[in-house]
């Protein structure tokens, strides 16, 4: 086993900075630089990464996480890679790595957080960073004043600060609370609109032509259920935890959030429907989506069904 800390305290120092490159000049490279480049993860494997461009080129990479642990659901994602590039055996390989999912097409966001007034869990700062999209600028829905959590008055700025079109309504629901002080993630968790049975959020005015739609969960209860239905697709939210915000990591794919992908609807109603325990929504995001679908292709699509319709009407 190769003692990193050995080799960092011989070669790194403060003063040097991780330099961007494209993974097919790192073989080019010496030894020990701190190098920065994006990929696709085609492997994971116990202990390590295999990286590869758009050219096939491709690099083993390693973490800095404890036991060089890896997660099984960055495979096929882009991501950015911070590390040591090293050779180790006489194989070229990126150490002590940290790994971002780079989301392709990822546009503006406005963030949406229900907060009780004056309890325990302070509202989002505008410099707070929350979220599965990790972005400041969040939006509190005062449960007091402002058309309180079910028809908020005020105007939803995006990520960067900016006023938008969206609006808001629910159709039932009361504040509720863990009364949590801690990072912006387990505050976020904190506060919630308690719907019971279930509710509908409807958006109106989504300023995106395609979004993806987070939606948070916190409740008291273990394992509850819920389903969350937009148009024809149901999410369903499953062994919920007892306690968001204690949870590490606190967000969780079907258990702590949903996710809707490719949403081109306004407005839209999002139902929540209890199936066992209770409805809580913490908080949710709109993300705007520019990757999908291609607007070339969707009129390319509807120009030849629009030829196919003449070609048989002529028959
Ligand atoms: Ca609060
Ligand atoms: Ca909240």
């Amino acid at each position: 086993m190769l003692d990193y800390s050995t080799v960092y305290s011989a070669t790194i120092t403060p003063m040097m900075g991780y330099h961007g490159y494209e993974l097919s000049e790192l073989a080019g490279l010496p030894d020990d630089y701190l190098v920065s480049f994006t990929g696709t993860v085609i492997q994971v494997q116990s202990g390590y990464y295999i990286v590869q461009d758009s050219g096939a080129t491709s690099i083993k990479v390693k973490t800095s996480e404890y036991g060089e642990a890896t997660d099984a659901e960055l495979l096929n994602k882009t991501v950015n890679v911070k590390g040591h590039l090293y050779t180790l055996s006489s194989e070229r390989i990126v150490t002590y790595s940290t790994m971002k999912e780079i989301l392709v097409g990822q546009g503006d966001v406005i963030s949406i957080n229900f907060d009780v007034n004056n309890n325990g869990t302070p509202p989002m700062g505008t410099i707070d960073e929350a979220g599965v999209i990790l972005v400041a600028n969040w939006n509190d829905i005062n449960s007091a004043g402002g058309g309180g959590f079910l028809n908020p008055t005020q105007t939803f700025h995006n990520n960067k600060g900016e006023a938008t079109t969206l609006s808001l309504s629910v159709a039932s629901g009361s504040p509720d609370s863990w009364n949590t002080v801690g990072t912006p993630d387990q505050r976020l968790y904190g506060d919630w609109l308690s719907a019971g049975a279930g509710t509908t959020l409807t958006l109106d005015n989504v300023p995106y032509e395609w979004y993806d739609l987070y939606v948070y969960h916190s409740h008291y209860a273990a394992d509850e259920v819920v389903d969350y239905t937009v148009g024809s697709v149901t999410r369903r939210l499953t062994n919920s935890v007892a306690n968001p915000p204690s949870q590490s990591p606190v967000h969780i794919a079907d258990v702590t959030y949903v996710v809707f992908s490719n949403l081109n609807r306004t407005p839209v109603s999002v139902v929540a429907q209890t199936v066992s325990g209770f409805t809580g929504i913490a908080g949710f995001q709109v993300v705007e989506n520019t990757a999908v679908p291609e607007p070339g292709i969707m009129i390319a699509c509807l120009l030849l069904s629009g030829l196919l319709a003449y070609g048989r009407n002529r028959k």
